[in-house]
């Protein structure tokens, strides 16, 4: 690399051998690249599984110290039980090679304060106080060192429920007034996190947790040890006080948008962190490589987590839907690991778009009816196209320019049937870097895709557009949404609501009365909670389609569609959460109104 511009006192850029500008020295450079990490969330909550006197404890594995209120002392005695005799580091960090993941996070001390490695700064540890007496920490990390996987660890830094100058633990210590917060971090957090980053070698990246109310001041020691002791080290954005090296959704929170690539998501095969017996609500492994795809055409990492039980395996379940990514990954890994984002801001119906320097990859989500595949708006000329599954097959490609209405279309005859079981990805040789027309249009299908991170948002103080690309504290009927779009031809336009639903809380949704205009044709319906049709074994947030009515669209070139809630629904205790508006053409509009007079008729 030359750098092309540099400024001593600052930082120095150079162009890489893609052409892109990156920092030189760019400590985030490898976590990038990686895209897919495993989580482990373990620790002596994995003894009761979810369960405590016999009742299964709703919420996370990991919580159940504080969902079922268990008293420290209480809880401190399951460290004499723990003796996970089949932990095998090797077998662990192999299963994250076999899935495809770059880099593992474990958790070092979760919420419960337990340490789950050699702490000799406090005995509340798995060396001190099991009678297995092993720390992991030391043999993940050296396993990861021969596999050529970063090894990296998560740090509960303000809700400790065992040190009363910590937070979270309100039975034992319920008087807040007699914490001092300082105190917890002299004694326990600042020690401990010292030892984690003198002890294993380097460290990838810390993945702190829930800083709540935590000061700038206890963020910003954290970081400055870390910096101190590893400068390489990365640090996750839930350090707080924007202190972190990198930002982060909610958990289980999948991007709707394009992030920066500065991005991270964790999320969870079941819907625990640590081992709960009676969770099997396994998410399928299409579903979980669904989320990986999804992730990297936003530009983020995809931090999958999996559960290990007390005698320290990893469930059947977790670790074969893991081997299934990894086998897709051998194929298909190309488009996900070192890739940017889409360079369209919106999602296909058909799947989603990753680039590579001069490369698109199309991850088919649905394959196209016959094989017969379009793409509008892509600028840049296709050289060539090629299935992943099957490089050598050459795959014929058609490309137009309308000049009189600056259309680009691409055509590709793919084969007949879907190639392979799980998303089929199709690469595409530009020449040149990839110029995508930034305005929806109409793409494959009929469907003009117009997601909330493309509107322009006209709201009281306070609502605005998140980066996962939801608008945030939409309350009331005041926020509208505004959209231009392309149209390439008129027609008869179905118009679908589509708003997110945390599936977890659903019941606190409401369904709202809204209306969408385009120019001066109106569209008026219900949308929100009575169109989820909520799987129980996928995402967290989920999407509901909520179709409102036509528009008739009747010249070619841009137009502007509103969104806006005429009635608000007072049941609703969340928030109205649009992710965006599409509009689907009506294929055959004749007999469509035909039928819908005879309908009404
Ligand atoms: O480590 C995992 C979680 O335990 C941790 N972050 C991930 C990576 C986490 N700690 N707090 N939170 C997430 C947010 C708190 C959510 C809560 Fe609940 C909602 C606490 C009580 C209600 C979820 C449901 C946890 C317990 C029940």
């Amino acid at each position: 690399m030359k750098p092309v511009c540099c400024n001593p006192l600052i930082i120095r850029y150079a162009r890489n051998k893609e052409g892109n500008m990156v920092k030189l020295n760019d400590k985030t450079a490898w976590w990038r690249k990686a895209r897919f990490g495993m989580f482990i969330h373990w620790g002596l909550y994995a003894i009761h599984g979810g369960r405590w006197k016999g009742r299964t404890i709703p919420g996370p594995g990991e919580w159940i110290m504080a969902k079922a209120r268990i008293p420290a002392t209480e809880y401190e005695q399951l460290a004499a039980r723990f003796n996970p005799v089949k932990f095998d580091a090797r077998a662990w960090v192999k299963l994250a090679k076999d899935a495809g993941m770059k880099y593992l996070v474990i958790t070092a001390k979760h919420h419960d304060g337990f340490a789950m490695f050699n702490s000799p700064s406090n005995n509340y540890n798995i060396v001190a106080a099991t009678p297995w007496g092993h720390d992991p920490l030391r043999e993940l990390a050296r396993a990861c060192r021969a596999a050529g996987i970063r090894f990296c660890f998560y740090y509960s830094q303000f809700n400790d429920w065992h040190d009363p100058d910590a937070h979270g633990n309100t039975w034992d210590f319920p008087d807040g007034t007699r914490k001092n917060f300082s105190r917890y971090m002299r004694r326990k957090c600042l020690p401990q996190v010292r030892e984690l980053l003198t002890q294993y070698g380097p460290v990838g990246l810390i993945w702190f947790d829930t800083p709540g109310s935590i000061k700038r001041g206890h963020s910003l020691e954290l970081r400055r040890l870390t910096r101190r002791l590893q400068p390489d080290c990365l640090i996750n954005g839930r350090l707080g006080h924007d202190l972190g090296d990198y930002d982060g959704l909610a958990d289980n929170q999948l991007p709707a948008v394009p992030t920066d690539s500065r991005f991270e998501t964790a999320v969870t095969i079941n819907d625990s962190w640590g081992f709960k017996k009676d969770d099997r609500n396994w998410k399928s492994a299409e579903t979980l490589i669904t989320q990986l795809v999804e992730c990297a055409s936003k530009g983020a990492n995809y931090l999958l987590n999996v559960g290990p039980d007390s005698t320290g395996v990893i469930p059947r379940p977790n670790a074969a839907r893991l081997r299934k990514i990894g086998r897709w990954l051998k194929i298909n890994g190309e488009a996900i690991y070192d890739t940017q984002p889409s360079p369209f801001p919106y999602d296909f119906a058909w799947g989603r778009i990753t680039r590579r320097a001069n490369r698109l990859y199309l991850h088919f989500f649905k394959w196209p009816a016959g094989g017969e595949f379009t793409l509008h708006g892509l600028r840049s000329r296709v050289r060539r196209a090629r299935l992943m599954a099957k490089p050598s097959t050459p795959i014929p490609v058609c490309q137009q320019h309308d000049r009189k209405h600056d259309e680009h279309v691409v055509h590709i005859s793919l084969p007949r049937r879907k190639p392979a079981r799980i998303i089929p990805v199709v690469a595409l040789d530009l020449e040149g870097r990839p110029d995508a027309d930034p305005l929806p249009q109409e793409q494959m299908g009929g469907h003009v895709m117009l997601p909330v991170n493309l509107a322009v948002l006209r709201a009281p103080k306070g609502v605005s557009i998140g980066p996962e690309g939801t608008v945030r504290n939409w309350r009331t009927s005041a926020p509208q949404l505004h959209w231009t779009f392309n149209i390439r031809k008129p027609g008869l336009f179905r118009v679908v609501v589509e708003t997110w639903l945390d599936r977890l809380r659903a019941e606190r949704y409401g369904t709202h009365q809204v209306k969408v205009t385009v120019g001066r044709e109106t569209a008026r319906g219900r949308a929100g909670r009575a169109d989820f049709k909520i799987r129980h074994a996928g995402n967290r947030y989920q999407t509901a389609q909520s179709d409102i009515g036509l528009v008739n669209i009747a010249s070619t070139g841009a137009h502007t569609a509103t969104l806006l809630v005429e009635k608000y629904d007072p049941k609703d205790t969340a928030r109205f959460d649009p992710v965006g508006l599409r509009l689907v053409r009506v294929k055959n509009a004749k007999s469509f109104i035909k039928s819908m007079k005879a309908g009404i008729g």
